[in-house]
């Protein structure tokens, strides 16, 4: 067996190096992609998995590059039906491990009907959707997650299109495991990405991703030093909601979330809201979280909850036919029921 496969589900002791392939990476430099391709590599070996077993498929864009540059199986396949061939693959062989890499234009534009589908399917596979609010690969016009207003070489007077919040997206299309990390954050990256393969089902992972030449600082305020702390928030399941250090919190006021200054004799991190990853509602609450400005934006496991995965569903039912009708034959199939003979 060459290198790497094993084949025993122990990963065989592998690196980051096994899993980088020997093309030369075409991103712009300084392009966020790179940091994510990074952590991915570094995050594989640490989950033991075998290599033969790994595919990662791709639409088309700047994202959809990512195969190439994996040592593993993979399919750079059609723009926003990614997840149609993730669909087929781990449905007729459930051993594989399947990734799916996706741009903000391949999986809201094109995509996004085939998107929906196979999170509500719960289809069990890692999402990891680049989201730029730009189409880079076709050299910069407006894509579903650009703000409104947004001057591009395709809105020349500004995007009068509202944005999608690709996680509000998710929850909404009955995701079972939504989170958002960032690519200037590999640490929690790697942790979300761990998280996202841990889960049975489909698992979508958004990463706020800097496209340096067509969009350049999208997500600065939540991702760079001086205002990170202030603007982002990290979720972590059994913890109050706080932020910028500890010195501000989120309330449940009726049923909106208020930002509170816990330096202030007014409040505590006690009054804070207690986050609980498998609280649909909650998750509803905070990945809405998108307009305003006095509220940080949520990073993290938004969501999760244990339900059967496709696959599952699809091989059960099988069995159960299977066993009541017999395996049956191609044959019989062709020729059962309506039938007819033309002269
Ligand atoms: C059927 C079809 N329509 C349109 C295109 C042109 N096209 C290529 S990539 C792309 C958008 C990519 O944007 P995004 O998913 O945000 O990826 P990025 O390049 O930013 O990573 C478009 C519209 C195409 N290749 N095929
Ligand atoms: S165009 Fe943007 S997203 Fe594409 S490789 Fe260059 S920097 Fe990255």
């Amino acid at each position: 067996m060459p290198p790497g496969f094993s084949g025993d589900g122990g990963g065989n002791g592998l690196s980051r190096k096994d899993f980088q392939s020997d093309q030369d990476v075409r991103w712009c430099p300084g392009c966020g992609d790179y940091a994510i391709l990074s952590t991915v590599q570094r995050v594989l070996p640490e989950l033991g998995v075998d290599k033969e077993n790994v595919v990662f498929i791709s639409g088309i864009g700047c994202s959809g590059r990512f195969p190439y540059y994996m040592d593993t199986y993979g399919m750079h396949s059609i723009h926003g039906r990614a997840p149609a061939f993730a669909t087929g693959l781990k449905v007729s062989n459930p051993a594989l491990d399947v990734w799916i890499v996706t741009g903000d234009g391949d999986a809201l534009s094109i995509g996004g009907n085939h998107l929906i589908h196979a999170l509500r399917r719960n289809i069990d596979t890692q999402i990891l959707l680049f989201n730029n609010k730009i189409y880079g690969l076709t050299k910069g016009q407006y894509s579903p997650t650009s703000e409104l207003g947004k001057v591009t070489k395709s809105t020349p007077y500004g995007s009068v299109d509202a944005p999608f919040n690709p996680v509000a997206v998710a929850l909404g299309a009955d995701a079972s495991f939504v989170g958002r990390t960032m690519d200037r954050d590999p640490k929690h990256m790697k942790a979300l990405m761990k998280a996202a393969h841990a889960h049975a089902g489909a698992s979508f992972l958004e990463i706020y991703q800097n496209c340096n030449i067509f969009n350049d600082g999208a997500f600065f305020e939540f991702t760079e030093r001086d205002t990170k702390s202030e603007r982002a928030l990290f979720v972590e399941d059994g913890q109050p909601l706080t932020y910028a250090n500890g010195t501000k919190g989120l309330r449940l006021d009726g049923l909106s979330l208020e930002a509170i200054d816990l330096e202030s004799d007014r409040w505590s991190v006690s009054d804070c809201l207690v986050y609980d990853t498998s609280d649909r509602q909650m998750a509803h609450l905070l990945g809405r979280i998108f307009w305003e400005d006095d509220l940080p934006r949520p990073f993290g496991v938004l969501y999760q909850e244990a339900r059967p995965t496709y696959g599952d569903l699809v091989h059960q039912q099988l069995e159960a036919v299977t066993e009541k009708k017999g395996a049956g034959t191609l044959h019989d199939l062709l020729h059962s029921g309506d039938t007819w003979t033309i002269d």
